[in-house]
């Protein structure tokens, strides 16, 4: 009789252990800070908003959201999420190159495609991405989650250029965390201003700089192309963006915590791939209906044959930086090889 006794209250108290333990990780709710560089109604407000929704549906959790300007600028936030002050961060990736220098990767001209089914390909298969970059991003302590595209990058001038000569001397700016998009203008013949979102429109209104380069969602959200005559496509370029979270935090959270974070960014991944599909030719198409008199050019092959030339040195001085960039170089080529063969 003892003995029956005895297991009873053994398993009843077992019983409410586990209870406890289950309903421990449900209500066991914080609150994490996610930065971006900017808007909840831009590219990677769309995905940090469906990244939210997820922890938020999926958990205790919730996520808040620090648009573009709210908490200093995108270089200040790199730095705020590697020091653990934000757990979250969505960071153009031309602000990453000065600190993580293989993120340069990403702004090298003419090495991105401007197709948007190989685009798609590339963000959802790419093993420079899925294989080498997170490594690189923990030796820096942050947790890759996410690369994606936001539109083709579009040059907006005050006056037309059609070839390297035509830009000698014009001061173009140009995000400040990427020698590489130094390198690049220079090579194409500009003076590049490396500046900060935040001083880019005052630098136009002053005519400090006399251009600048940015995806076309972008451009005609914030009316740079009434600060400019002339939009042109070169092709050189796209535009993209990344999510990561502080290693440190990332690590200390329980495996369930781990799991309901890789599989919210895999969620937000998807709504902004879906999403980029459209970004080009609806940020086109409102520059072209709000300002019909702005001039639109997109460069003939041969007007781009000059500016293909010069994009070989920048590429090729990428590859000397260090033997990372260069395999991530290697990869980045042979992923997009890949990606031209199977984009349907
Ligand atoms: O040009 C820039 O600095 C800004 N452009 C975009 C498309 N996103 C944020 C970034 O700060």
């Amino acid at each position: 009789m003892k003995k029956v006794v005895n297991s009873k209250v053994f398993k009843t108290f077992l019983a409410g252990v586990l209870l406890i333990a289950a309903t421990h990780m449900s209500v066991h709710a914080e609150e994490w800070k996610y930065a971006m560089g900017e808007g909840e109604s831009d590219p990677q407000g769309i995905y940090a908003v469906a990244f939210k929704n997820y922890i938020e549906e999926n958990s205790r959790h919730t996520i808040k959201i620090y648009p573009v300007g709210t908490l200093g600028e995108e270089t200040d936030m790199l730095e705020q999420t590697r020091a653990g002050i934000l757990q979250f961060l969505g960071q153009s990736t031309g602000y990453m190159g000065g600190t993580i220098p293989e993120m340069d990767l990403f702004t090298l001209p003419y090495v991105m495609p401007t197709d948007t089914k190989q685009l798609d390909y590339f963000f959802k298969h790419s093993k420079v991405i899925n294989d080498m970059l997170p490594e690189i991003f923990r030796e820096h302590g942050l947790e890759l989650l996410s690369i994606f595209p936001e539109g083709e990058m579009a040059v907006t001038t005050l006056e037309p250029f059609h070839s390297p000569a035509d830009l000698k001397g014009r001061k173009m700016r140009v995000m400040p965390g990427s020698p590489i998009l130094v390198e690049t203008y220079e090579a194409f013949g500009a003076s590049p201003v490396p500046m900060s979102w935040g001083d880019l429109i005052g630098a136009l209104k002053t005519k400090m700089v006399d251009g600048q380069e940015n995806p076309t969602v972008w451009i005609e959200a914030y009316d740079l192309d009434n600060l400019t005559n002339v939009l042109t496509y070169t092709g050189h370029g796209h535009f993209n963006a990344s999510a990561s979270a502080n290693k440190k935090f990332f690590d200390a959270l329980s495996k369930r915590d781990q799991e309901l974070v890789r599989a919210a960014a895999a969620h937000a991944h998807q709504v902004i791939l879906n999403e980029a599909q459209k970004l080009d030719a609806y940020g086109l198409g409102r520059i072209v209906r709000t300002n019909p008199s702005y001039k639109i050019v997109t460069l003939t092959e041969s007007e781009r044959a000059p500016f293909k030339e010069a994009a070989k040195a920048v590429q090729a001085s990428f590859a000397s930086k260090s033997a990372s960039n260069k395999s991530v170089l290697d990869q980045m080529m042979a992923d997009l090889k890949e990606a031209e063969k199977k984009a349907e």
